[in-house]
This record gives structure tokens, C-alpha cells and sequence, in this order.
């Protein structure tokens, strides 16, 4: 059996329900940056008890220990879009109403942008926001139609144009869920949609979507996704890696045929949702490691480090 590339921090979860200054059922699915002073700045997925999902920001100096914010994020918009966004963030139709969750923090051109879903299974969108005291988002944009869900931006304009991944909802050319790519001149506009992967092997063959914004490294954009298999009891989702070439970003050019984070800790087996391992954002280090933040079973939020030189190896090693 070859040797894991990724190591859990050994005590896991790092934020738990129990951790946070509000009533709450769950806590998870996380975005996390680390700022040019060193902070971590996570925001998480923010189950209250009525199921409503919002979005609570936690600090850190260390990346492990986090300290929750005294309140979750405040979602504004401007006055020129402020019916479309109420009427789509805080009035959708769907199973989830008035949700917002499973954000990402993407520092775009220094800037910080919130990427996250909302709606239910039939009827998600993909929101961006910016931020910059991450205790308020302000609404820049809903990229492309309804049932597009789990967008992450490249850090960087790549031939002029900002780049977005993307997961169109449980529809793709080979049935399942793929990993989609759309470019935008101002992030509000987008379009230039192809698909860059889809599902390959048997731990992702329901579907694959974006999980960590893409990391630049020398040997191309290194991108986590997350992969779900169907269990006869419900699904699995595990995390994998693959890269993409620096300047043509939709062309796959390494990919790691097995999951490079997969359910093993009870923490991962037991919570809202059974058997789920969700990555959210990759964090390189000066040392070369990469802290990988992902959320267990629909509940916690976990950590896990990797070696960037690894993880860049797992996926050549696969051409
Ligand atoms: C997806 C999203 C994620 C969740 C996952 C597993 O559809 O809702 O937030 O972690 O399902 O339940």
C-alpha cells in the first residue's frame, strides 16, 4: 500500500459546535486564507438549530487554534441589486431558504473575495462577495445560472480575464458532476464555460467539484477537489489533486488517480451527514507544507498538512 501524503493534525476537529458563541448544530466546510500579516482568517459553514445555514468567521496566529468572531458575517448588498440578491439569498425557493454556506476565501489580485452556494440541491447558485475586515461581505455577483454550485477563483488574472471553477449541479456530459471552468473581464460577467475533468475513477465517479482555490506552483495550478462516490447508504466524498497548466487553465495535466484524503476517524464517520470529508482551502507554507482545512460529516471542521512536493508528485506520477 503506498504511504498517505496527507497527515491529520492529530487532534482534530479544530472548531467544533461546542466552540462557537451561538447555538449551534454544526460547524464546517470552511474557507480559509492566510493574510500577508499571518493571520488565518477562517469562514465556516454555520448550522443554527432552525437549520438555517449563515457563514461565521474564527481567527488564528497559528492556523490550529481559532477564536470564533462575537457574531456571524453580515451579507450586504448595494442598493442597484438589492432585489435580485434579497430575493435570491434570503427568499429562494428550494430546500434550503435562505441559506448561504460552504464559502471560500479567494485573495484575487490582493483582494478578498468570498465565493459560496446558495439554495437547495435544485435550485443552488454561486455568490461571490468581497470583504476586507471579514465581518462583512458585500455582494459582487451570482456567476452564471442557477445550478452551479462550489466556485473557487484563481488568484490571478490568467490572459487578461479572472478564471472560476466550478460544479454545474449533478449534470455533465458523462451524467454525473464535473469540474467546470468560466472566465469573466470583472468577475460579474462571466462566461467562456468548458469542462476541465470529470469523474475517472471509482471514489469519484458521482461526481467531482472544485474544493481549495488552485495554488500556483512551478509545475501548474494545483487544485483539491472533492470526489463522492455512491455508497449503497448514501455517498462518500474523499479529496483529491490534480493540476492544471498555468496559462491554459481548463487543460488537466497531472491528476492523482486515488483520493489523497479519505474517511478514517470516526470524527469523519459520525455527524450531521455520515462519511464525508470536504475540503475548502489549501494553505502553502514557507516549509513547503500545504495545511489542508476540510469539514467531517456535515458537523466539524478538521485540519490535515501534506508536502507540496507530494502532493505536485502524486499528480505527475499519474501521466
Ligand atoms: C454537498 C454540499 C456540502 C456537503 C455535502 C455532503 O451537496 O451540501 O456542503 O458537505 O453535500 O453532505
Amino acid at each position: 500500500m503506498k504511504q498517505p501524503i496527507v497527515t491529520r493534525y492529530p487532534h482534530n476537529p479544530i472548531l467544533r459546535p461546542e466552540d462557537m458563541p451561538a447555538p449551534c448544530c454544526a460547524v464546517y466546510n470552511s474557507g480559509v486564507v492566510k493574510t500577508p500579516s499571518g493571520e488565518y482568517i477562517m469562514a465556516s459553514r454555520f448550522e443554527e438549530p432552525s437549520k438555517k445555514q449563515l457563514m461565521w468567521v474564527s481567527r488564528s496566529r497559528d492556523g490550529i487554534h481559532f477564536t470564533p468572531d462575537p457574531a456571524p458575517v453580515r451579507l450586504v448588498c448595494p442598493p442597484e441589486d438589492r432585489e435580485e440578491f434579497e430575493n435570491t439569498v434570503f427568499n429562494y425557493p428550494g430546500s434550503l431558504i435562505g441559506s448561504w454556506y460552504d464559502p471560500r476565501i479567494n485573495l484575487v489580485e490582493g483582494e478578498y473575495y468570498i465565493t459560496y452556494c446558495v439554495g437547495g440541491d435544485y435550485s443552488c447558485r454561486i455568490a461571490i462577495a468581497k470583504t476586507v475586515d471579514f465581518i462583512t461581505f458585500r455582494h459582487v455577483s451570482f456567476p452564471l445560472h442557477i445550478l452551479n454550485r462550489n466556485a473557487v477563483l484563481f488568484p490571478e488574472k490568467i490572459g487578461g480575464e479572472y478564471w472560476m471553477l466550478h460544479r454545474p449541479q449533478n449534470t455533465s456530459s458523462t451524467g454525473c458532476g464535473d469540474i467546470w471552468i468560466a472566465s469573466s473581464p470583472d468577475l460579474k460577467y462571466w462566461g467562456n464555460c468548458r469542462e476541465v475533468a470529470h469523474p475517472e475513477h471509482y471514489w469519484e465517479n458521482k461526481k467531482i467539484g472544485p474544493a481549495a482555490p488552485p495554488v500556483k506552483t512551478d509545475a501548474g495550478w494545483l487544485v483539491i477537489y472533492h470526489g463522492v462516490f455512491p455508497h449503497s447508504n448514501g455517498v462518500n466524498y474523499a479529496g483529491g489533486v490534480m493540476l492544471l497548466d498555468l496559462d491554459q487553465p481548463w487543460k488537466v495535466i497531472g491528476r492523482c488517480p486515488d483520493p489523497i484524503l479519505f474517511v478514517q476517524e470516526i470524527y469523519e464517520m459520525v455527524g450531521m451527514v455520515p462519511d464525508i470529508v470536504f475540503p475548502g482551502a489549501a494553505i502553502p507554507e514557507p516549509d513547503g507544507t500545504v495545511k489542508i482545512y476540510y469539514g467531517a460529516a456535515d458537523y466539524v471542521q478538521c485540519l490535515a498538512t501534506a508536502k507540496l512536493d507530494e502532493l505536485i508528485a502524486a499528480c505527475v506520477r499519474a501521466e
